[in-house]
């Protein structure tokens, strides 16, 4: 049976490097390459079985993003069509009313989302935006959803506010290796993205942080990106694998497409390397077909972004969504 021929999750290089798989284990980017070579059969068959022993395969978290403050961004990372370094045909719009957020989040929830996520282009919040951001949140909280926000860098004392007024998630992106990082985005360092991560943690709040892939980077930075999210500890509670989603005008337009069968490896890896994490099939949904959706929650996805818009950007449409679950088996958590 190809289930003795193969081997088994705990038998590989990662055997005895993840005494519980929620600490941050010693993945080293070497081991993590040697899945990433692995035959697909052997590591679909590795990161399905440590699915398993975690989750029920058959269902998946939905999240629901919305922008709540939309472009003029002062950063330059390369693929973002929010930043006001590019034309990118992105309108700017200031911070959003609670009513139209409100507004938002009850759709979400009617539509089956079980948490809200809000959006901000900004580098950070400054304490005049953050307070009614925290109104924000403690409304939507209000609603019965989880919460969850993305404000950019958080200064000493802001995670705290956040948690008061009820946010459960901090949603915060180390978006690729270390190795490549200057070549995408030179306004802020990796370690500034590690401290606004240890203030979210430090805070109590859930981690959510994953990366981008597909921005020209190489297979081993691919394990880098892995091995630097799998050695947080404790590791994210929520990591979400964002596909580029090619914008005219950004500089990462033109990028050489990564190959779908690559996207679902980086998706079983992250499984493999963060068993206990949920992993979030994340943008590059709408670019991708049924079939390596299909792949990716065979691969170990366990979320993804639900509803028509990501932050500036299209997203499947629900009908699509709720086809391929039925098609599928799957059902919400
Ligand atoms: N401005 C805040 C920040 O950068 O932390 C929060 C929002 S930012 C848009 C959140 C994440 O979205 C980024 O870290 C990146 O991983 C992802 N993202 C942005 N543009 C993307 C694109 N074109 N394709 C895929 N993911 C993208
Ligand atoms: C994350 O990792 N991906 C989301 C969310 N966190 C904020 C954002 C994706 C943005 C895609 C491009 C856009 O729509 O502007
Ligand atoms: Fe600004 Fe965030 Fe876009 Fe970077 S990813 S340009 S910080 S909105």
């Amino acid at each position: 049976m190809a289930s003795q021929a193969t081997p088994s999750p705990q038998s590989s290089t990662l055997k005895g490097e993840h005494p519980d798989g929620h600490k941050g284990a010693s993945v080293t980017p070497k081991a993590i390459g040697a899945l990433f070579a692995l035959p697909f059969a052997d590591l679909m068959f590795q990161a399905q079985t440590v699915h398993r022993e975690h989750f029920d395969p058959n269902r998946v978290q939905l999240s629901t993003l919305l922008s709540i403050k939309t472009g003029g961004c002062s950063e330059d990372c390369g693929y973002c069509p929010q930043s006001a370094r590019y034309d990118a045909g992105v309108e700017s719009q200031g911070l959003l009313n609670l009513e139209d957020v409100l507004a938002a989040a009850k759709a979400a929830k009617a539509a089956g989302a079980s948490r809200f996520c809000m959006g901000a282009a900004w580098r950070g919040p400054k304490q005049r935006d953050l307070e009614p951001v925290l109104d924000m949140v403690r409304e939507v909280k209000a609603l019965g959803l989880e919460t969850c926000a993305t404000l950019g860098m958080l200064k000493d004392g802001q995670a705290e506010q956040l948690k008061e007024a009820g946010l459960d998630y901090y949603n915060h992106n180390l978006d690729t290796a270390p190795e490549f990082y200057g070549d995408i985005i030179t306004t802020r360092e990796y370690q500034d993205r590690l401290d606004t991560l240890e203030r979210v943690r430090h805070a109590d709040l859930h981690v959510c942080c994953g990366g981008i892939v597909g921005l020209g980077e190489s297979r081993s930075q691919r394990a880098g990106l892995i091995a630097q999210l799998a050695s947080l500890d404790p590791q994210p509670e929520s990591v979400p694998i964002n596909l580029l989603v090619q914008v005219e005008g950004t500089p990462l337009a033109g990028t050489e497409a990564l190959d779908p069968l690559e996207f679902v490896r980086t998706i079983a890896v992250a499984r493999i390397c963060m068993p206990k994490s949920f992993v979030r099939l994340s943008a590059g949904r709408q670019q991708m077909s049924d079939a390596v959706q299909a792949l990716c929650f065979l691969a170990g996805a366990n979320s993804i972004f639900y509803g028509e818009k990501l932050l500036t950007t299209g997203n499947p449409e629900w009908e699509r969504d709720q086809r391929l679950f039925d098609s599928l088996g799957l059902t919400a958590l």
